[in-house]
């Protein structure tokens, strides 16, 4: 078959607005951010990520209902961070600040990377030795942060840079800092200004509860301004050996495969507390075994590569379907990119990998079962 190419003046030229492309989520939201004339602008383009039908997934839930993934493991640094950090290492430059610090379980560490070299600051990033996914360690050594691995959890290594940001010139940019909220929360703006309206609910995993809190910061923020007409539920998912949002209580010792979500002590509990409380919404745990098939749906059935904490929101959503209503609409966050952590991708892929095959066409043939 031959292809014809379009002729090139049937081409509709880009309305003038986008000529240059995306131009990062602060000039897209700017009247809805803290950011002046003044601010210096520090962005790789992140925001704008895709909004994805899975309906192999909705069909799990045997009644008619739309589900959408939020694929936020599509920006720069492949995570959600990314749309917090623009905001706080512009603002942390505007103030004058030249280096940041942050704790993290990983994706925070390579978006405050990535972030504060582009802004010409020092990164500090404190990580718990031996429990961040391969790719992040990669990104942050890679994007040139100074990275301390900590013998403790996340939890110690936040009280530690908490503490080191009252007392010398480093900036902290853990979801504590109020603009990482302010960023983050255009991902709702997105939600809406694709859907036309809020989801029904929002599933989403939670550690610190920055993001969940961030969520409900636009969804309110646009109903406000009219931009919706309803507010979703918000349903935060944490791994069942890191739930303390459910529990009630701190965990000392968090344990989960999915390591970005290995929080013991959220930041943000009391925010997370509020949001429940005010969008009618639940904090449900689901083990690492459901996690992991719903990582493996997302990537085997829709061609969906997440990393493990982000399939608790899909694996959270299909653990309380029975409360779903018929007729509703449903976004589940996938937070950060499955590249993050080949290592959980290679050892649970249930998927028979065949090698030592010997280069031949016959062998090759008989193996594939021909
Ligand atoms: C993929 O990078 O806390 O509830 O230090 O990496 O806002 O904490 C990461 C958190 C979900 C939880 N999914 O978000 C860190 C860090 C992924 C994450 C969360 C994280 P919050």
């Amino acid at each position: 078959m031959t292809i014809t190419p379009p002729a090139i003046n049937s081409l509709t030229p880009p309305p003038t607005s986008h000529a240059q492309g995306w131009p990062g989520l602060i000039e897209a939201y700017r009247p809805y951010l803290p950011v002046t004339d003044q601010t210096p602008v520090v962005t790789l383009k992140e925001g704008n990520t895709p909004l994805i039908p899975v309906p192999t997934i909705a069909a799990e839930i045997g009644r008619q209902v739309q589900v959408f993934v939020k694929y936020d493991g599509l920006n720069p640094t492949g995570s959600f961070k990314d749309r917090g950090m623009t905001l706080a290492i512009s603002k942390a430059k505007e103030a004058g600040a030249q280096a940041v610090i942050c704790a993290s379980t990983g994706n925070t560490s390579a978006a405050a990377a990535a972030y504060a070299r582009r802004g010409g600051m020092r990164a500090f990033v404190l990580i718990p030795d031996g429990y961040v996914a391969l790719g992040k360690l990669a990104q942050a050594l890679l994007y040139g942060a100074e990275v301390l691995a900590i013998q403790g959890n996340f939890d110690r290594a936040l009280e530690i840079v908490r503490e080191m940001a009252e007392n010398y010139p480093v900036t902290l940019v853990n979801s504590v800092n109020p603009y990482r909220l302010e960023g983050q929360k255009t991902a709702a703006f997105e939600v809406v200004d694709v859907l036309g309206d809020a989801p029904d609910w929002l599933c989403i995993p939670t550690g610190n509860a920055g993001n969940i809190t961030a969520y409900w910061m636009g969804f309110c923020q646009y109903h406000a301004e009219e931009r919706c007409r309803r507010l979703p539920r918000m349903m935060g998912f944490q791994a069942a050996g890191s739930a303390p949002l459910v529990t009630g209580e701190a965990v000392a010792a968090p344990e989960t495969i999915a390591t970005a979500i290995r929080i013991g002590n959220p930041a943000n509990w009391q925010r997370a507390i509020a949001v429940k409380e005010a969008s009618q919404g639940q904090f449900n745990a689901v083990t690492d075994a459901e996690i992991l098939t719903a990582y493996r749906m997302l990537a085997a059935q829709e061609g969906i590569f997440c990393e493990p904490a982000s399939a608790a929101s899909v694996a959270g959503m299909l653990k309380v379907k029975d409360q779903i209503p018929t007729g509703a609409t449903i976004v589940c966050v996938l937070t950060g990119n499955g590249l993050k952590d080949p290592d959980t991708a290679i050892q649970h892929s249930n998927n028979p990998f065949k090698a030592g095959i010997s280069p031949n066409l016959q062998e090759v043939a008989q193996v594939m079962g021909f």
